[in-house]
């Protein structure tokens, strides 16, 4: 039996290393400030870990630290947004709340791979 087939973990979907900025909170736009993030889904959540290149030990897994921050995706939006940077391959996902953050990779098969996998758990919760 696997540790997740209890039926109460959640499963990790993805997880990998992208550019990220916050540009809205509750609808109130913010300045942006682009860092690297060690980004998380698991489940419904996505969860953003400080860079592990800027941090020694293995604080930053999941298990061993808290998240930065933490996004509810149920009832979410996700949109390309290449409009909002003069960086390519950016996206935008916007919660139930009215936070808006934008994630970005340099690699295009990343960032494609990342796109679909939020929008399918986006999809599964507005079918709930
Ligand atoms: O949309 P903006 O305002 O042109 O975004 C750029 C700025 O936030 C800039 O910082 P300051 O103007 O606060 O120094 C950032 O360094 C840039 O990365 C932002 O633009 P991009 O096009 O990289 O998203």
């Amino acid at each position: 039996e696997s540790p997740n087939s209890d039926g109460m973990t959640p499963e990790l979907e993805k997880a990998g290393l992208l550019n990220k900025t916050k540009i809205a909170e509750g609808g109130r736009k913010l300045r942006k400030n682009w860092n690297p993030s060690w980004v998380v889904l698991v489940g419904n959540s996505l969860m953003f870990f400080k860079d592990p290149k800027t941090q020694n030990s293995d604080s930053w897994k999941p298990g061993n630290s808290c998240p930065e921050s933490s996004v509810d995706l149920r009832g979410a939006q996700l949109q390309w947004a290449n409009e909002l940077s003069s960086k390519k391959n950016v996206f935008k996902l916007r919660t139930v709340t009215g936070n808006e953050f934008l994630l970005q990779s340099d690699t295009d098969s990343l960032i494609r791979e990342w796109y679909s996998t939020i929008l399918k758990v986006i999809d599964r919760l507005d079918k709930e």
